[in-house]
Parts: C-alpha cells; structure tokens; sequence
C-alpha cells in the first residue's frame, strides 16, 4: 500500500501504467472508501467507543468546562483513569484536551486522601469504598469539576462514569454513587482446553497455552470494559471444574491475568474442583472434616495467595449434575464450604458455593431440590460464605417464577447468579436483552417480611442486615472479534454490571445509555431499537415457552425445541418430565394439589398463584396442569391461546426485522447487515418452535389450529429427525 500511495503523490506516471487498469481502479477505490471500510464498525470496541459528540451545542458545553484535566492521584489505577480519559476526550470532542497547564475551568480527578481534594472528604464519607462523587468546586482558584473517590478504584469508576455522561449527551451535573453490592462478578465456564460451556462467542478468552509469556493485549480491554460497569471480580474457570487450575504451572497464568486486572479494580476467583485433594493431593478422600484434607487446602491456598495477594476465592458446584461434594462422605454443604472458607478467612477470600442442586434419585420435583437441601442449612455457613441461588428454581429459563430460596435463608448471603450466555435463549443468534429478565426477578416480592421485600433488598443486604453481598452472570464473552457473537448481546453485559452497580436502573434506561454508546445517537434511532430491545424478552418466551412452558428445548446441546424428549436415563432431563401433556390438558401442577413446589413460598406469593383462576398467566402452566379447554382471560380456550402465543411470538420476530430495517444506513452498515442476518436466524428459528412444538402439543389437545395461526408445512416427525451432534457449546464429556 505505502509503494503505491508515494507514487500517487509523486504523482509519476511510470509505476502506475506498470498496473493494469482495472487493478489502478480497484486501488482508487479502496483508497476512496477505504477509511470508511476500515471504520467498519466490528463490534470491538464495545460501549467505549467514544464517537464524536453529534449535537455540537452539547459538544460546546462540554468543551467550555473541560478546558484541560488532570488525574491527581498516581500508580496504576490512576494511569489507567488517565489512559481511558487520553484515549477518550479527544474521540469525543474531536481535539485533544491538554492535560493540567493554565486552562480556568479543569477537570480533576483523584482519592479523598489527596491534599488538595481533602476538603472533599466529607462528600464521599458517607459512601461505599468503591463510590464516587462528581461535583464543581473551586480548586487553587479554578472552577473545577472533581472526580473523587475514598479509593482509587472508585476513581476510576468515577472516570468511567463521567465519560458515560458525555457519551450519552448528559448534562455534567453533580453526582454521588455508590454500589448497592460489594461483588458484582462475572462466572466464565471457560475450560483449560480453552472451549466454554454454553459459550457461543468463540473460544475462551484465556489463551491458557501461551499465558504468562504472552499477555493478549485483550486481557486489559476486557477489564477496561468490566470496570466501565462497576464489575469487579471474574472467575476464570468452568463450574464444571478442573483442578488442574489449582498446579503452580496453571496458578503462574492466573497470576499474570490477575496483574493485568488489578489496576481496574478486577480480583481473579477460579473454581474449586472439590476432588483436588485426591487428584492433586493424592489422598485417599476429599472428606471436608478429614484433616489431611483441610491441612491439603489450606496449603493450597497459601500457595495461591502467595501468587495472587489479593485472589478473590473460589466458586463451587458440588453434588451436582455429577461433580465431586462433600454429601459423597455424608457431609452437608455447609461442611463443604465452611471447611473452603476457613482456609480463605485469612486471606480475605470468599466462597461462593452453588444452591444449583438436583437428584434424579431423589423422587421430589426438581424445582424443589434445592430449597430442601438448603433451607435447612441457613445459619450454618461461615460469614465469609456466599450461596449462589439461580435467579429461577430450575435453569435459566426464558420465564421461571423466582428462586424460593430468596427470602427463606435470613441468615446466610446470598448471590443471585444470572445467565447472560443464551443457553436456552436462543444461542448467539437470538435477539434477547435480559435486562427486562434481570429486572422481573429482582423486582419480584419475597414476602419474606410482609409485602415490599423485593428479591433486589434479599440480595443488597438491606432486608436482613448482610455486608457480603453481590451479583454474578455467567458470562457471554468469547473471543469473537465483538466479544459476545451477536452484535447486540454486549447489551446483556452492560446491563448486567450497571444493574449489579445499581438494580435500581431500568432496563429501557440501560438500552437506552448501551445504544447511544454503541450504536447510535440520533434519538429516533435509539427510540426504535430500544423498542426492539424492549421486545425481545416476550417475544422469545412467546415462541419458546408460553403461558409457563418450560425445558422443552433439544436433548444436551439444548438448540431448537423438542418437547418430545423422553426415556433418557434421568427423567429430569427430559422434557415430558416438565410439560405433563396429555389428552386432558398441559403443566406442571406445583399447586398445594400436585408437588406443592409453591408451599416453599411466603403464604402471600402461594395466594398469588395457588387458584388457577387468580394465577397470572405468564406463570400458569408452571404451577398448574390446565384442561385445553380451559378458558383464559381472553375468552380463548388453552389451546388457542397457546396457538396464538406461538404465532405472536413469530410475527413479533418479523416485526423487530422491520424496525431493523429502518435504522439501515444509519448504525454501521456491517452491524447492520450482521443483525439482518440474524433476525432472519432468529425468525426462521421462531417459526420452527412455533410448528414443531404445536404440531408436537396437537398430538394430545386434538384440537385444530384456530384461524390467523400459520399452518406448519412439514411434518411433525421431520422435526423429530433433526439433530446437531455440532451444537456450540456442548458440556464437554472427561
Ligand atoms: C446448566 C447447563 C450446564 C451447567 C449447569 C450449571 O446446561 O452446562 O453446567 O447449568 O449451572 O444450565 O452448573
């Protein structure tokens, strides 16, 4: 490229006629388009973009108060607030903006500890070690817009935030924040052979072979991103844990990530395989009262410590779906995690220890399951200990009624675990913004102390006076070029940090900052694709799993539906297991008449859903089997209703590709064409649900598609003959 374009400006004729005429246009055009091309947007850069400010006014406003800036503090976090402020600044206001010098107005950044911003103190006393406050003030004489923090990794929030504001075109008013959890956590199911479970973004972003020589210059835009949103802690490794992790040659990787995270603020957690002792220790049991085993651990532990000084703990998932726990010695999971915690108490680590429990053995509804084995548990736990709850009794469904335990265990933390990857949710191809599914649960009314106990105040400590406390999603991150495969789905990981920071924010809020961040400032824009954002949550359950369907999704890799899935080895992986279709009706009934999972409840939250003509619908063949001629609050039978969810959901797919298709020319012409593709993914997919799992469900209501829904046109046995043996993100099998 360089030859060419010094010969273009020499302007010299002899190489050029060298070139045949249509390679010389060719290069004309590439040099014509070719920053446009090279702009293409590939997702990369995420919500720090930091695009030109549109609206020149704002842009004016903004550059009359940030006459020149100044990060006070020094060391790591501060180079990376005066990096981000150095790459950011001049992106939005189109010049750079000289740091200190003899400007009037400034912006200065820096800790509470600080000389000069001592006087500040006061302001950020009150909050939360990691809040912030942004507030004008004079400082040596100049009017001043300050970013002060007790910490320095408040601070850098406090940057992040700051340059949220500009990036969404807000005025640069005064501010005092502070997050409502202490562990805002993201769980990778990352393996050592870099392939993540239920990961449809690529491989991990662990280059596990070549770390700690090579340091992936990603490492550190991914903690930019994390810390843009106020996550602090990641686990590194899968649920489904190796403890291989746990050797000195893997713990130097760890090590090496955890160097890269630090200055933003990001402790390092793995999971704990809890058969280590015998693979790595080669003792003769993992009995967490053996004391050869917990001496193995606290060995084991030091030794990460002396890697890792500030490693932030372990994430387990014991006795369940086949991992190693301490009930193989007869030991409660109290006794598990307690014997962890005892071992990290010194060092300030934690244990996050999974209520994700279920026994085909155990004849009890699964949804139960967990809530038998723990309740009984409350109390029991060290304080250094964290029960990590799903938001929902069974897994991650498009729609589940909140977890039971939420509200039933005062006296032990509990970590809401939240499932940014789509396993059920339609995979990398599927539009879905969680935040609407983050939010029902975290709005949803415990009861557990009278009315207005919302799951949000369980699990911000206020309703039962905890401190530990926090927010984890598994993540949705791959190292695809724009991290999380579909274009929009970086949205989940935005939201998701923001509402651990905040579970307060709105959803149309979040879409809103995400979009103009990302994607688009013009208003009308972001009105429609909010919108479409907004959507996509009913529209998925809609043509997944109406009216309280649920797990009627493909054998093991779970893609597509198949809500014929019976006879496999554990029922409670099979779908008939949860819809119970027969010739009478459809649902699970978990009423005080059937498995009575609603008995685990607050009486008032058992009223709500216990009659099912009271019970709202969206839940409704969750907790009660209902006769298909059942009428409904539309007058539509069951049946018909079902029908109709199906198609709405379809044609709401084809709605969402129609609003798309407003928005082309305006977002990125490559974001634009990906999404296109997608949603026509995504609307095939619907329709299949819709077909497969009506023509499937016909089989026993007996009754004919009511008019306005579209008439399948292959066979219910066609369906059932399709398989992918090559579904990404099947759990691999060691
Ligand atoms: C299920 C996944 C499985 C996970 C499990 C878990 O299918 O791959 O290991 O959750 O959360 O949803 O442990």
């Amino acid at each position: 490229m360089s030859t060419i374009a010094i010969d273009f400006a020499n302007g010299t004729n002899r190489r050029r006629s060298a070139l045949p005429v249509a390679a010389r246009v060719l290069i004309l055009l590439v040099c014509l388009t070719g920053p446009r091309l090279l702009q293409a947007d590939d997702g990369y850069d995420l919500w720090l973009k930091y695009t030109r400010i549109a609206d020149r006014a704002v842009a004016a406003s903004y550059r009359r108060q940030l006459q020149g800036w100044t990060v006070l503090s020094t060391g790591a976090t501060a180079d990376a607030a005066r990096r981000e402020l150095r790459r950011a600044l001049p992106g939005l206001l189109g010049e750079t903006i000289p740091e200190a010098g003899a400007v009037n107005r400034q912006l200065v950044v820096g800790t509470s500890q600080l000389p000069l911003l001592a006087p500040l103190h006061g302001k950020v006393a009150g909050l939360a070690p990691e809040g912030f406050i942004i507030t004008h003030t004079r400082i040596q004489g100049k009017e001043s817009i300050a970013i002060v923090s007790a910490t320095e990794t408040g601070m850098l929030y406090g940057v992040f935030h700051f340059l949220r504001m500009m990036q969404t075109g807000q005025p640069l008013g005064e501010v005092s924040s502070s997050p409502k959890t202490k562990v805002r956590i993201l769980n990778h199911w990352d393996n050592l052979d870099r392939t993540v479970e239920r990961g449809y973004a690529g491989f991990s972003l662990w280059d596990w072979h070549q770390l700690p020589g090579y340091i992936d210059p990603r490492y550190t835009d991914y903690a930019r991103a994390n810390a843009s949103i106020g996550i602090n802690g990641t686990v590194l490794t899968n649920v489904n844990a190796n403890a291989l992790v746990l050797t000195p040659m893997y713990l130097e990787k760890v090590k090496a990530l955890a160097d890269v995270f630090r200055p933003y603020g990001i402790k390092v957690y793995l999971t704990a395989r809890f058969s280590a002792p015998i693979e790595l220790g080669k003792l003769p049991t993992a009995d967490p009262l053996d004391k050869a085993v917990r001496a193995w651990w606290q060995d084991k532990i030091r030794e990460i410590y002396t890697y890792i000084p500030d490693f932030g703990g372990f994430t387990v998932k014991a006795n369940s779906e086949g991992q190693p726990g301490p009930q193989n010695y007869g030991r409660t999971h109290a006794d598990g995690a307690n014997m962890l915690a005892e071992a990290l108490q010194p060092h300030n680590g934690i244990v996050m220890w999974r209520a994700f429990v279920y026994d085909h053995q155990v004849p009890e509804d699964r949804t139960r399951q967990a809530y038998n084995e723990f309740k009984p548990l409350d109390g029991k736990f060290l304080p250094n200990v964290m029960v990590q709850v799903k938001n929902g009794p069974l897994d991650f469904q498009p729609r589940e009624p909140f977890h039971p335990l939420f509200g039933a265990m005062p006296s032990t933390a509990l970590l809401p675990e939240f499932q940014l990857t789509q396993e059920y949710l339609g995979f990398a191809s599927h539009l879905f913004y969680q935040a609407p599914l983050f939010k029902e649960c975290l709005d949803a009314d415990t009861y557990a102390r009278g009315k207005g106990s919302p799951v949000s105040n369980v699990i911000d400590g206020t309703l039962d006076h905890h401190t530990l406390t926090g927010m984890a999603g598994v993540a949705n991150i791959g190292n695809d070029r724009n991290w999380c495969g579909h274009p929009l789905a970086q949205a989940n990981w935005y939201a998701f940090g923001r509402l651990a920071w905040n579970h307060q924010l709105s959803p149309a809020s979040l879409a809103d900052e995400w979009i103009r961040m990302t994607l688009h400032q013009d208003a009308a824009v972001v009105q429609t694709i909010r919108a479409m954002l907004l959507a996509t949550r009913e529209t998925t359950v809609r043509y997944m799993t109406p009216l309280g369907l649920h797990h009627i999704m493909g054998w093991n890799h779970h893609y597509g539906p198949a809500p014929w899935i019976k006879d496999k080895e554990r029922a409670d992986w099979t779908s008939v297991y949860y819809h119970r279709a027969d010739e009478q009706g459809i649902g699970f009934d978990r009423s005080a008449r059937g498995s009575n999972a609603l008995g685990q409840y607050h009486p008032p939250v058992q009223a709500l859903y216990n009659d099912l003509q009271q019970c709202p619908e969206p839940y409704l063949l969750w907790f009660h089997h209902v006769l298909w001629d059942h009428t409904l609050r539309s007058g539509r039978t069951l049946w018909d209703e079902l029908c109709y969810s199906y198609q709405q959901g379809v044609d709401s797919v084809a709605w969402m590709q129609a609003q798309w298709k407003t928005v082309h020319r305006k977002v990125d012409d490559a974001v634009h064409a990906h999404v296109t593709s997608l949603l026509a993914i995504q609307y095939n997919e619907a329709a299949w649900w819709r077909d497969a799992c009506l023509l499937y469900f016909q089989q026993f209501s007996k009754r004919p598609l009511p008019a306005g829904v579209t008439k399948p046109t292959r066979t219910l046995e066609y369906y059932q003959s399709l398989e992918f043996p090559f579904a990404p993100g099947i759990r691999p099998k060691w």
